[in-house]
């Protein structure tokens, strides 16, 4: 095999320098190139100085070749740039290594969570969730359950009213849950009735730390042969245990509320000052935060939904979901909740 000739080896360099110029990935793998191949110290100036040193009839043939082949590696070089630097180049179309664009997480309501948790407790204990209407007739959010229309209770639920005074059937925004006792009673002509009726009330009131104009409440009815107070107040321990743990103190006292006798009403100790700062947002100084009202069915209406109330006897209950998720998160303005404000809702 014949010695490899001076313009053989340019051959050879011009070849391995366009090769090495298409592993190329980016502008610094181009530098390092440019350097290597055409810089001062690079391999097409060092055959061009060593001219010299070839035989006389060849230096002229040589040098032509060398110069040719640093034009074409110069415009392969300046290709290769454009390419590079508008992103055609295949590794740049794609760079798996950068960082992605983050998506924002959803995540369940925290009067959800908490609606979900009070819930899941009262399945435990044997009740049913069942729902009702938000738009209700007055004779279901205030007659049925025994407040006329001029009896003072009513000044406890001003009302979003949805047609004229005078109609037949006057229409509002329920303003509690406990219509749905008597909807429930009316569809069920026999006991046992264990349910709970979760769902958005609606008051017309001024709003504060502790009262929104809309609010979740839950709902609870029993209704059998044999149910006393006991059984109330038993039921209402063991929600309360499980929801917020054998520390808080839970006080029950004696209320009023027309479709129940007797009425009490639950409160929790306050979470912000314990009943320390006198004009506490929570419990202005009274130590306690009213959580649900309830009490023993009324044996009037027992009797209304055909039921005989010398056999029935049944407790019920309203609880307000945002107060209770206040406890739990220990938020002190309810009106945070439904504010939207991404910064509040993102803590949950
Ligand atoms: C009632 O709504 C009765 N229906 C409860 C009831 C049911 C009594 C069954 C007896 C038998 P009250 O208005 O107190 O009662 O409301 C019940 C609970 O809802 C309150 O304890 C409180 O936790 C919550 N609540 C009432 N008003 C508001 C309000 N404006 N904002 C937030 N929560 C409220």
């Amino acid at each position: 095999m014949s010695e490899a000739t001076p313009l053989d080896m340019i051959k050879t360099s011009l070849d391995q320098a366009k090769q090495r110029l298409e592993l190329a990935q980016d502008s610094d793998d181009l530098e390092a190139w440019r350097l290597e191949v055409l810089g001062r110290q690079g391999s097409v100036t060092a055959m061009m100085r060593g001219i010299g040193e070839l035989p006389p009839e060849i230096r002229k043939e040589f040098g032509k070749q060398v110069n040719l082949a640093r034009k074409q590696l110069e415009s392969a070089y300046e290709d290769a740039t454009a390419n590079i630097n508008t992103g055609n180049h295949s590794s740049d179309a794609l760079d798996a290594t950068l960082p992605g664009t983050p998506t924002l997480r959803g995540g369940l309501h925290p009067i959800t969570v908490v609606r979900r948790q009070i819930l899941d407790v009262f399945t435990r204990l044997g009740f049913t969730t069942v729902e009702g209407p938000e738009v209700e007739q007055d004779s279901y959010n205030f007659g049925k359950l025994r407040i006329p229309a001029d009896h003072p209770a009513r000044d406890m639920w001003d009302t979003f009213w949805l047609n004229e005074q005078n109609s037949d059937e006057k229409l509002l925004l329920r303003t509690h849950t406990s219509p749905m006792q008597i909807r429930y009673m009316e569809d069920h002509p026999t006991p046992p009735i264990r349910i709970a009726v979760p769902g958005r009330c609606y008051r017309y009131e001024a709003t504060d730390a502790t009262h929104e104009w809309m609010l979740e409440q839950v709902e609870l009815l029993a209704i059998d042969k044999g149910i006393t107070l006991a059984n109330l107040k038993g039921t209402l321990q063991e929600w309360a245990r499980q929801m917020f743990g054998a520390k808080r103190k839970i006080m029950m006292r004696h209320s009023y509320f027309p479709f129940v006798e007797p009425g009490v009403e639950v409160a929790i100790d306050c979470f912000k000052c314990d009943g320390s700062e006198r004009d506490c947002g929570i419990c202005r100084g009274s130590g306690w935060l009213e959580l649900l009202g309830a009490g023993m069915v009324h044996p009037d209406i027992i009797r209304d939904a055909g039921y005989d109330p010398t056999i029935y006897t049944g407790f019920a209950a309203g609880m307000g979901v945002e107060r209770i998720a206040m406890v739990l998160q220990g938020v002190t303005d309810i009106r945070h909740y439904h504010s939207n404000r991404f910064s509040f809702l993102s803590q949950f």
